[in-house]
């Protein structure tokens, strides 16, 4: 078992820049997936965490946060992700102990995390208003003013880049936070808000409140003085989400996965598509919302391709999270219960290729071998709902309208992809695909973080990463001066 790196007490919560026990006196086991040993305990914050959350992020925006200027804003966010760079090692051995990833995803999280920082950071002092003509005797502008206490509730197969888009986004403009983690994966959330203090942030700008999602959780989405939800996580809870947002009139950001297509076109480069069709699906054990678990594949080259997805899968490596194979166990027992259940509704025939689990995988863990599917009709539940695990799944189309048709076929649009030489065929799928994002002859544009991100349909609205989300994180103001 590694060593934990904690500079930080993890059963506690952090406040007002204080760390302290939960109110209620209470902590959650901190499980490691790829052994099922338990490694740590966290904070089983609850509503009166919140509470105390809350208070200390209007006292920061009425303080020392609230009165600093932008280019300072920025100045903190780069000093921040200085500073996650400097912890990287540890960031990454965090991570990958506490969701499972790979270290070598783990490692490209920080790297990520790091970027939000300095993206963000940037762009603090360049978000302007504008000047608007209108009438003889006005002048005219627009104000972006931060909305006050914002509430981010963070699902657990990405924490440290769903904390730098979110938190990043909301600090730049001006926001104080309160960052409900999941359950699963509290560490580096917790170890973020150190490094923050550490890079000068204010008390109060940054609170976080490990809990259960139905206590602390429901607590900050029930709170009227959080002005701005922000949620990534499943499409149930979103809409629990999105309902107690309506009841305090608050915006809402919602990013709820999606079942991706990847279109492939029998004139594709299947050299170049090749890691890109594998990687997409079982990055993070495929527990990715962006993960593109569909493979859409012309008639004419189905059997080629299938052949050489099943030669990729069944040589995918399965190992714990520190071994940095190419496929860790997935983040809890819940969350392979799930996966199985989906794999037991596929015949044995569907099965298209498996691969291997090593022996001597720690008993433990929750390890599920990659898995192909295919023989699926575009309806069956296994190409319509997110599996969240290493399966991939592999369906035919006959031509252009049948590959848009099975592609917008489910109530997801998160992100899409088109593997095909023919530019005007790349222009009109990218047009008429249901998705946050079109990727053209590449898969996640290596993560983006300067790239608008988010759903239309059951994928959620509204858009996190790159200046999108700065409007987000704003409320407009116009200002009408009559002066004659
Ligand atoms: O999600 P939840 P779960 C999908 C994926 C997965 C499924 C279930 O398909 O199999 O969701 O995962 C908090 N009020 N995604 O159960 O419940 C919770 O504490 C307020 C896709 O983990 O949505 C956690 O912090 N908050 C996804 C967060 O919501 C509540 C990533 C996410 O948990 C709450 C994760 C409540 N009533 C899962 N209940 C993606 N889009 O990437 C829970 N939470």
């Amino acid at each position: 078992m590694t060593d934990l790196p904690l500079w930080f007490d993890p059963s506690q919560v952090f406040i007002s820049g204080q760390w302290r026990a939960p109110a209620g006196g209470d902590t959650l086991p901190v499980v490691d997936p790829s052994t099922g040993a338990e490694i740590a305990r966290i904070a089983r914050g609850t509503e009166t965490d919140i509470t105390d959350a809350i208070d200390a992020a209007e006292a920061a925006l009425a303080g020392d946060w609230g009165a600093m200027t932008a280019a300072e804003r920025g100045r903190i966010l780069f000093k921040l992700g200085d500073l996650v760079l400097q912890n990287s090692d540890a960031l990454a051995t965090l991570e990958a102990s506490d969701v499972g990833k790979p270290l070598k995803q783990a490692k490209n999280d920080v790297i990520a995390l790091a970027r939000y920082c300095e993206f963000y950071g940037g762009a603090a002092d360049k978000l302007t208003g504008e000047t608007i003509p209108f009438n003889a005797g006005f002048t005219v502008y627009t104000l972006r003013e931060p909305h006050g206490v914002t509430g981010h509730i963070i699902p657990w197969n990405y924490p440290m880049q769903i904390i730098g888009r979110s938190i990043g986004a909301a600090l730049a403009t001006g926001n104080a936070c309160v960052l409900k983690p999941a359950e699963e994966a509290c560490l580096t959330a917790l170890a973020f808000a150190d490094l923050a203090q550490q890079a000068g942030l204010p008390a109060g700008a940054l609170n976080v409140v490990p809990g259960l999602g139905v206590e602390a959780g429901a607590a900050l989405t029930a709170e009227p003085r959080v002005r701005h939800l922000s949620f990534t996580g499943s499409v149930a809870t979103g809409k629990k989400v999105q309902i107690a947002a309506a009841e305090n009139i608050v915006p809402v950001t919602l990013e709820l996965g999606g079942k991706s297509p990847q279109v492939v076109f029998e004139d594709a480069d299947l050299d170049k598509a090749l890691p890109f069709l594998v990687n997409a699906g079982i990055q993070n054990a495929g527990q990715t919302c962006s993960a593109g678990s569909r493979i859409l594949v012309q008639r004419s080259i189905h059997d080629e391709l299938a052949a050489r997805l099943a030669e990729a899968i069944s040589a995918l490596k399965v190992a714990p999270a520190m071994d940095d194979a190419d496929v860790g166990p997935l983040v809890s027992a819940r969350q392979k219960g799930i996966v199985d259940g989906f794999l037991a509704q596929a015949t044995p025939d569907q099965i298209l290729a498996q691969a291997a689990l090593p022996d001597g995988l720690p008993e433990g863990g929750n390890y599920i071998a990659p898995t192909l599917l295919g023989h699926l009709a575009p309806d069956h539940s296994l190409a319509q709902d997110e599996i969240f695990g290493p399966v991939q799944t592999l369906i035919p189309f006959e031509d252009e309208e049948d590959a848009i048709r099975i592609a917008n076929g489910t109530k997801y649009g998160l992100v899409a992809s088109v593997w095909s030489a023919d530019g005007g065929r790349q222009m009109r799928l990218a047009k008429r695909l249901h998705a946050g994002q079109v990727f053209l002859n590449n898969y996640g544009a290596a993560g983006g973080v300067e790239l608008p991100f988010g759903g239309v349909g059951h994928s959620g609205h509204g858009r996190e990463k790159g200046f999108e989300a700065l409007y987000a994180f704003t409320a407009l103001k116009t200002v009408a001066a009559h002066h004659g």
